[in-house]
């Protein structure tokens, strides 16, 4: 398929000012009529040409006239129109077919024909398969929709900006008509219509206004929305008071689905979510998923500034909205919850997600510069990468700097499609600043790698810090330059005490503070610091201040150093993950065993003493993941990694000791209860990570201990965990635990996706059985998004000793769910297929079958454009 490139792109030759819409609703087939008033670019005289796919053409007129055959055609997904002027109106008539659009773009069925309902899916390019239209992002129209449909059928009928009328139909039929004040692309457009319940809350803004806040779920999930209206209030309040930003509609709706793609979607006025991401009740989601749906309905609701009041010029422009809102988000949740403990997850995330598609085939830059399938962008490093960069931005800025130059962006772009470039220069010219140098970070691929090397001059009593950078080749990017690295650091002496800082250069008055930035924006800088009393420990690159690999050769004693004292919350946690690392090569390497004894000594020192935050020590408790150890190796036996990190907690678990972690173990059972507050959380998380250590050296003594948990769980978060390591450690009690769980959530889809994903988990090759059998399971179904991640995602990605076999059954399997996905859900097929990233780094046995598998998909007939784009990739 052809590539779209950026440098491609023109402004659209023809605009439309404002749509009239009309849906004559239906199941199985629905009546689109559209009128556009159309608007000529002069200095383009090109002729009509509008997007549409799919779209079965009943009717169309120019300015009232039929137009006569041959003054149109349609092929090849456009639609060209000969004679239209500046001015004109083009009215069409189209049939779409919901009940048959299982790629969950454009209109479809959500839920069984009798009881489901029909809504509609747009970004980035599902409009033009509801009407035909210029379905890009920078062509701005005002909407009027009008809904008509059976009463009894769907009963509820909505659409994106305010209410304006409703009535009766002969036959049993109704309409009701929106009308949005606010221009908007087409991807913003949004319809739900069917048998929906409400819960409503009247909100009032800042400024006085009075907002109508409505939830919509089908009846059996309407009861678990009320955390979500709370978070989205909480959301709208922050909103104000941190960005001056306040909703513009009266009315604010949200709607849940069990059969979406994504995890939701910010249509003005209607988003629509992945129930997964809206719903929640003790009973059927975990602590974790709680933090989650707080942080959904916040992103979305972020958007309606950050994406829809200012929205992007083109798709290559997407983390304009996506990297900033998802920055939003970030500061959202910290305020919320913990800062640090929200660091911390984040980074964890950026490492897990974003840092292995950096350094493999699908490596692509924030602004990516060309693209086959638009869909297959919304990648980690669209969004977590890409809200790094503006952390780094706002870092740079400051607090008060930030906000101004946001006020400025959003002022200068308000109703306006943009560019990164918009963004960058806002922000700087608010605050006197140069900021372009940073759009080289959205253009390069690869996460560069910051070496740090210190050298003490007892004479001098200086310090010199040496920071150089390397970014390796990425895809169609041989050559990379150097990036502005903002780097902030600390240096402790051998106490654990934080020394001020003189650094050469610097005037009086900055001098003497404890903590600062100093940017890196050559090849190799050095800085020197005068007045060190004796060599010291450097904390560096502290709350992570750029998305970077820190290299710095430290000691084990002075990793154990920064563990125990850095105040720096996230450094401290750093400060451990690089231990572990250290520790997880000494037992690969069975030479040395120094970082081993160090890491788990501080460790069990800290788990001795009081006053650490429980949370915090449960993420200090736990080493890197299997894919972050993975990243560090040349070569990689995914078995060995899996293998490797279970020693090394073994490692851990025996030196804080049986006895101390049975006691601490019960201490946090005697608290159990069901609450939200952090101190509940905090314990149950930590609860949860004793009982895995427990498990590393008494697998028998932990499944006595989780079948009780099970057993007595008050929320879900308990009784997870406790079914986790049953399941995970093979135990006796797991089969009966597993029986239990699915006859009492058999009518809850969200828990019932827990049920599959939690059997992805079983260790070693027998995995691969029990993924085939629950493939076959009645309850599975290739049809839902949130059932495929569940047990394909979850095994593929969250299972790298199962996947990884190194017969290649493995690959294969998921290579023939591919193929059968692909005719179904190209988007949810794609996006499975990047569980082979990585392939090219495995050992020759498992690198050899995963690429049989690639070039046999490859070779398919009849690839989508979205899993084609992923394979060709994969062979980058
Ligand atoms: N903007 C949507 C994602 C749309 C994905 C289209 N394939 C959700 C979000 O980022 O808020
Ligand atoms: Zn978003």
């Amino acid at each position: 398929s052809p590539l779209i490139r950026l440098s491609d792109y023109r402004p659209p030759a023809w605009r439309v000012t404002t749509i009239e819409l009309a849906f004559d609703l239906g199941i199985d087939s629905t009546e689109v009529t559209s009128r556009l008033q159309l608007q000529r670019d002069p200095a383009q005289r090109l002729p009509l040409r509008l997007d549409g796919e799919g779209l079965e053409l009943l009717s169309i007129t120019l300015d009232g006239q039929p137009l006569a055959e041959g003054a149109w055609r349609y092929a090849d997904n456009v639609l060209e129109v000969d004679g239209v002027r500046d001015d004109s109106v083009l009215e069409t008539r189209v049939r779409v077919l919901p009940a048959a659009n299982t790629a969950l773009e454009g209109l479809y069925l959500s839920g069984s024909r009798e009881a489901g309902f029909l809504l509609t899916q747009c970004e980035a390019e599902g409009f033009r398969h509801i009407t035909f239209f210029p379905d890009r992002p920078d062509v701005l129209a005002s909407y009027t929709v009008t809904l008509r449909a059976d009463r009894e059928r769907f009963p509820v009928l909505l659409a994106g900006g305010n209410p304006d009328g409703s009535g009766e139909l002969e036959g049993g039929r109704h309409w009701a008509r929106f009308v949005d004040p606010h221009p908007k692309p087409g991807y913003l457009f949004a319809l739900v219509a069917g048998r929906l319940q409400k819960i409503e809350h009247d909100y009032i803004t800042g400024s006085g206004r009075k907002v109508a806040l409505v939830i919509w779920a089908e009846p059996d999930a309407i009861g678990q929305c009320g955390y979500a209206m709370d978070a989205l209030e909480r959301s709208m309040r922050w909103d104000e008071q941190t960005y001056g930003r306040e909703y513009d509609l009266d009315v604010f709706h949200v709607v849940a689905t069990h059969d979406f793609n994504m995890g939701a979607m910010e249509n003005k006025g209607l988003n629509i979510f992945n129930a997964k991401y809206l719903l929640a009740d003790p009973d059927s989601s975990t602590d974790d998923e709680y933090r989650a749906v707080e942080a959904v309905v916040a992103h979305e609701y972020f958007h309606n500034w950050s994406g829809n009041r200012v929205t992007c010029r083109d798709w290559f422009q997407l983390s304009l909205k996506e990297g900033l809102t998802v920055f939003r988000e970030q500061q959202f949740s910290a305020d919320m919850n913990s800062a640090s403990l929200k660091r911390i997850e984040d980074v964890a995330l950026l490492r897990r997600a974003q840092f292995p598609e950096d350094a493999g085939p699908l490596a692509h830059p924030v602004r990516p510069a060309q693209y086959a399938e638009i869909n297959n962008f919304y990648t980690a490093t669209v969004y977590e990468k890409g809200s790094e960069l503006v952390r780094m931005v706002a870092g740079r800025l400051g607090r008060e700097g930030f906000r101004r130059g946001m006020d400025l962006y959003f002022s200068r772009n308000d109703g306006h499609a943009a560019t990164l470039e918009d963004f960058l220069g806002a922000l700087g010219e608010a605050n006197g600043i140069n900021l372009m140098p940073y759009l080289a970070w959205y253009a390069q691929a690869g996460t560069p790698r910051l070496s740090a090397r210190g050298q003490y001059n007892a004479a001098q009593r200086s310090y010199t810090l040496t920071l150089s950078q390397y970014t390796a080749a990425t895809p169609n990017q041989p050559g990379k330059q150097a990036l502005p690295i903002p780097v902030k650091l600390a240096l402790f002496d051998r106490d654990g005490h934080m020394l001020p800082l003189h650094l050469v250069g610097d005037d009086a008055e900055a001098s003497g503070a404890t903590e600062r930035v100093v940017v890196l924006d050559a090849a190799e800088q050095t800085f020197v610091f005068q007045q060190v009393p004796s060599a010291p420990v450097p904390s560096l690159l502290r709350g992570f201040s750029a998305p970077v690999i820190l290299e710095c050769d430290y000691s084990p004693d002075e990793l154990a150093l920064l563990l125990r004292h850095d105040v720096d919350g996230f450094n401290r946690w750093e400060a451990g993950q690089q231990l572990a690392a250290r520790a997880f090569d000494n037992l690969r390497d069975g030479n040395a065993t120094q970082a081993l004894d160090a890491w788990c000594g501080a460790l069990a020192a800290l788990f001795g003493e009081t006053g650490i935050d429980d949370a915090l020590l449960a993420d200090l408790l736990t080493p890197p993941g299997e894919i972050e150890l993975a990243e560090r190796e040349r070569m990689v036996d995914p078995s060995h990694v899996h293998a490797l990190r279970l020693k090394l907690q073994e490692h851990l678990a025996l030196r804080i000791g049986r006895e101390a972690l049975q006691q601490r173990y019960e201490a946090l059972a005697a608290h159990t209860n069901r609450e939200l507050d952090a101190v509940s959380q905090a314990r149950r998380r930590l609860k949860r990570r004793v009982l895995d250590l427990i498990a590393a050296i008494d697998p028998w003594g932990a499944h006595v201990l989780a079948t009780l948990q099970y057993d007595n769980a008050p929320s879900m978060t308990d009784r997870l965990a406790a079914l986790s390591v049953l399941v995970r450690g093979n135990a006796p009690q797991a089969p009966a635990a597993l029986l239990h769980f699915r006859e009492r959530y058999a009518d809850n889809p969200l828990a019932m996706d827990k049920w599959f994903s939690v059997q992805t988990q079983l260790p070693g090759d027998v995995v691969l059985e029990r993924v085939q059998l629950l493939a076959q399971d009645a309850a599975f179904t290739l049809k839902n998004p949130n059932r495929v991640n569940a047990l394909f995602g979850a095994w593929a990605r969250g299972n790298p000793d199962g996947f990884h076999r190194v017969d290649g059954s493995g690959y294969r399997l998921l290579g023939q769910c591919l193929q059968q996905l692909d005719a179904i859900n190209p988007q949810i097929a794609a996006r499975l297929a990047t569980a082979f990233n990585g392939w090219q780094r495995l050992e020759p046995t498992r690198h050899a079958a995963a690429l049989a598998v690639i070039d046999w998909l490859v070779a398919q007939p009849n690839l989508s454009r979205n899993l084609g784009e992923i394979v060709r990739s994969m062979r980058h």
